[in-house]
């Protein structure tokens, strides 16, 4: 099926002041239409124009590195705009999944330790996540548009590094914007949903 640009959740102001208008409009209308735009293009050539995003993703992993990192971006993407909210963020776990970062990541402070980590560490374009895998919580990070899709796992939050996510906002400070995005902006009630289709 082709992909589609998604509308954004909420309004271009919404998650203001910790990612702006601006940065939204470029993020959202200018990059993430591009991967569409490009990635349907790519797919069509490819003949997997008739498969989902994920099939697309995994099919094209190694194979076709065009195709695919304009599809992950896509399906990346998709879920970033998902994963943040207004008045998002900070230590207010839905209970299931504060229980299992307790369990599986030594609880709330280290993850969010481990996460940031990720996140600044990552040289360069990537993303840092939180996945389920093996029906247990991990943290990781990937280069440009990969994803743990490709690696066995369901991630269930990601965090664009890539300076288009960041620099109108934060210019070069990283690790500010990743700790914005922790503490104000995490939509954990889809961090949730994910978690749950992901173990289930
Ligand atoms: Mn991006």
């Amino acid at each position: 099926m082709a992909f589609e640009l998604p509308e954004l959740p909420y309004d271009y102001e919404a998650l203001s002041p910790y990612m702006s208008k601006e940065t939204l409009e470029f993020h959202h209308d200018k990059h993430h239409k591009a991967y569409v735009d490009n990635g349907n293009k790519l797919a069509a050539e490819a003949g997997m124009a008739d498969l989902s995003v994920e099939e697309v993703v995994k099919k094209s992993f190694g194979t076709n590195q065009g195709l695919f990192n304009n599809a992950a971006q896509h399906y990346n993407h998709i879920h970033f705009w998902k994963w943040m909210k207004k008045g998002g963020g900070g230590n207010k776990l839905p209970g299931k999944l504060e229980s299992a970062i307790t369990s599986d990541l030594g609880g709330y402070d280290k993850f969010k330790a481990d996460f940031l980590a990720a996140g600044a560490t990552q040289f360069g374009s990537g993303w840092a996540w939180l996945s389920v895998k093996d029906g247990k919580l991990a943290i990781s990070k990937t280069p440009n548009g990969e994803n743990p899709l490709v690696h066995g796992a369901e991630p269930i939050l990601g965090v664009d590094v890539w300076e288009h996510s960041y620099y109108i906002d934060y210019r070069n400070a990283r690790p500010k914007y990743l700790e914005a995005f922790v503490d104000n902006l995490i939509n954990w009630d889809y961090v949730l949903e994910r978690y749950e289709a992901a173990t289930k």
